[in-house]
């Protein structure tokens, strides 16, 4: 009994190494006691509708296992295992370089679903249900929603979100909540996978999800669409994506992508997860987010030069002081 290295591949066929654990029953499952305290666990739904897991405790299953080998089998890379698994601990190794231990900043744990279907069909999305991410498994048309390093970062990003600034799910802040997943989702894409800022798929969300088409054609959302508060704002009823949160986040990620192409990943990511964690607050709106990431880049004390670039990426997408 203790911890081991395990091989396997994502659903894309790459091989990866991650953290596992071996049982004292010789077989070796996805639990990684590396990186959080609490563990880096990953479950098999097996094809069990979403409602069973969203925001409901784990059934009482054990982690995906192997036999008794550390090399995981194809099942546990077309379930989309592999990748949330090997995806988390990258999450979690980014937000430790950014000084966070893990989605609740404490070492909690860290689960993750897999392979779950919508009313006995193909789930096709993914999401953090309050304590743990949920994917749907892949089909015809996609693979699994794990198989995107961005979509992972995404669902976690909403699990330090939920712990930092908590901002409230409908409107301008939770169109910011979804840019900073959006954000932080690609960010650590391009960390973990190293991919220039300047290729072509570094702004695309999601590109990575679809067996056929190209990367432009699959992505979900794209942080470089140019996409302006006052010309382009979507003023959707609260029923309608609670007030238009994924219609209206590349308004807010759009310019936090301007500072990330201007400033380097190391510092726009250090100034975004500053004014995540100590400047915004709930309720904030597009302008109090603007505030948050000029006090964040004040108390950093980047440059005047540097600070400029903040201000003209807000004023480009509309957000005024
Ligand atoms: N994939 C979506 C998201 O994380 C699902 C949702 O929560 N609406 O934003
Ligand atoms: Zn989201």
């Amino acid at each position: 009994e203790g911890p081991v290295q395990a091989t396997g591949k994502d659903a894309h066929g790459r091989d990866r190494t991650f953290p596992a654990w071996r049982r004292a029953d010789g077989r070796v499952e996805l639990r990684d006691t590396t990186r959080a305290a609490g563990g880096i666990v990953t479950y098999d739904a097996q094809g069990r509708d979403v409602s069973v897991f969203d925001g409901r405790q784990l059934p009482a299953d054990t982690p995906v296992a192997s036999s008794d080998s550390t090399a995981f089998p194809p099942s546990a890379s077309e379930s989309g295992a592999v990748d949330a698994h090997w995806a988390a601990g990258q999450v979690y190794d980014f937000y430790k370089r950014l000084g966070r231990d893990g989605l609740d900043g404490k070492g909690g744990a860290i689960n993750s679903v897999v392979n779950v279907t919508a009313g006995g069909g193909v789930f096709e999305n993914a999401f953090w249900d309050g304590t743990k991410m949920v994917y749907g498994g892949g089909g015809e048309d996609y693979y699994s929603f794990a198989a995107g390093l961005d979509v992972d970062g995404h669902e976690m990003t909403h699990g330090v979100v939920e712990h930092t600034a908590n901002l409230a799910y409908f409107g301008q802040s939770g169109a910011m909540n979804e840019g900073i997943a959006d954000y932080f989702g690609n960010a650590v894409q391009l960390d973990a996978l190293k991919i220039p800022m300047t290729d072509p798929r570094a702004p695309l969300l999601g590109e990575d999800l679809c067996r056929a088409g190209t990367p432009e054609q699959c992505a979900l959302r794209r942080l470089d669409d140019g996409r302006n508060a006052a010309r382009d704002y979507v003023g959707a009823s609260l029923r309608v994506d609670n007030g238009g949160v994924h219609l209206n986040s590349t308004i807010f990620s759009g310019a936090l992508w301007d500072i990330r192409k201007a400033l380097g990943g190391d510092r726009g990511d250090k100034l975004a997860y500053k004014a995540l964690a100590e400047y915004m607050t709930p309720l904030d709106g597009f302008t109090d987010g603007r505030r948050a990431v000029e006090a964040a880049a004040r108390a950093l004390r980047y440059s005047g030069r540097d600070r400029a670039v903040v201000r003209s990426a807000f004023d480009r997408h509309g957000i005024r002081p």
